[in-house]
């Protein structure tokens, strides 16, 4: 017997494939057209030293497992992944967990800060991380996403973390770096504002209510940390319950990527940040980058005059990206 995951996960490879397939053909015919020797393999090349690292701090249980698997496929078949749902204890050191999603992508996934006695440590790992550079003497970390659960009214921990991210990236790069989101949206005290899971979206009721917590959310971040900051609401998905607005967590979290990393990052995505609202906009996202890239790569091949050729090729791109 076919269970709904095993469909859903057929589903996924099938269009993922078809996308990867997709971004190769239209690798050859670019390299065909301009003679570009090489394109193909030197594009690969690019991609795969592009790293991409991605920091996730919250609480025990606010979901932070449960939305890298609702955001990102695994590829690897190591053995600290792929991270466990609601199986972990509350943890008794405050460690940073590292899991490799593929060989580009890292996540990091700490705890919350609080105001325990163990906190200082925890926090002054969590700056040091921060701190770290890559090779090209950018910051490590692209992203830091902090999760708040839709049901809590204390968000103390989430602005210690944005303050200390603050402090350590710099404020110019912070609103850049940093993303707000309340998980388990599905949840409210008011038994009549619920998910409507056929129509894939919270109902009136439960909308307005989102729509007003991450209001007074925002308001709260300005209020303690000085920091404008626009947080959404999702969820993760649980027990059979498909995720939602995870296509506008995923836009949120590529916006301010360079385009290297997007395409990056697309590769490993879930089908479902395809659809919805934002759906298109990060099937575009894609593409843009998938162009972006070729013209860093056609540009080292053969020189600055080819990116005027190159410019030609956005009509196509998007056309295919109609195509999804
Ligand atoms: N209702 C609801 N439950 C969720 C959602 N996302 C996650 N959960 C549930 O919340 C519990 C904790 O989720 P995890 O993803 O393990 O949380 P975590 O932050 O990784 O927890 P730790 O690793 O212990 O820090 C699990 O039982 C999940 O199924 C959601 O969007 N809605
Ligand atoms: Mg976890």
């Amino acid at each position: 017997m076919v269970n709904m995951t095993d469909k859903q996960d057929k589903v996924s490879e099938t269009e993922h494939k078809t996308m990867a397939d997709e971004e190769m053909a239209f690798l050859k015919a670019v390299q065909d057209k301009f003679k570009l020797e090489n394109l193909l393999e030197r594009y690969t090349e690019y991609i795969d030293q592009t790293k991409l690292n991605i920091l996730i701090i919250g609480g025990s249980g606010v979901g932070k497992s449960s939305t890298i698997k609702a955001l990102l496929k695994d590829d690897t078949q190591e053995s600290n992944t792929p991270p466990n749902i609601g199986t972990s204890h509350k943890p008794t050191t405050m460690e940073i967990q590292k899991y490799k999603i593929s060989k580009n992508i890292t996540i990091y996934d700490s705890p919350g800060l609080g105001d325990g006695v163990k906190d200082d440590t925890h926090k002054d790992k969590i700056y040091e991380l921060l701190q770290e550079k890559d090779e090209d003497d950018n910051a490590l970390i692209d992203l830091t996403l902090i999760l708040v659960d839709a049901t809590s009214r204390d968000y103390a921990s989430a602005f210690e973390s944005i303050k200390l991210i603050g402090k350590a990236m710099g404020l110019k790069d912070v609103k850049k770096r940093i993303l707000v989101a309340m998980n388990k949206c599905d949840k409210s005290d008011n038994p009549e504002a619920r998910m409507d899971y056929e129509k894939r979206e919270p109902n009136e009721l439960l909308k307005a209510e989102l729509d007003e917590k991450v209001k007074i959310l925002k308001e709260r971040i300005k209020e303690n940390t000085g920091i404008d900051i626009d947080p959404i609401y999702f969820s993760a998905g649980y027990e059979g319950k498909n995720p939602y607005n995870t296509d506008k967590l995923f836009y949120y979290i590529q916006k301010n990527l360079p385009k290297r990393k997007v395409v990056v990052i697309n590769k490993e995505a879930q089908k479902e940040v395809y659809e919805g609202d934002y759906g298109d906009k990060n099937k575009s996202g894609f593409w843009d980058g998938v162009l972006e890239v070729v013209k860093d790569v056609a540009t080292a091949i053969a020189g600055p005059l080819i990116t005027k050729g190159l410019a030609s090729l956005s009509n196509w791109l998007s056309n295919l990206s109609k195509k999804f």
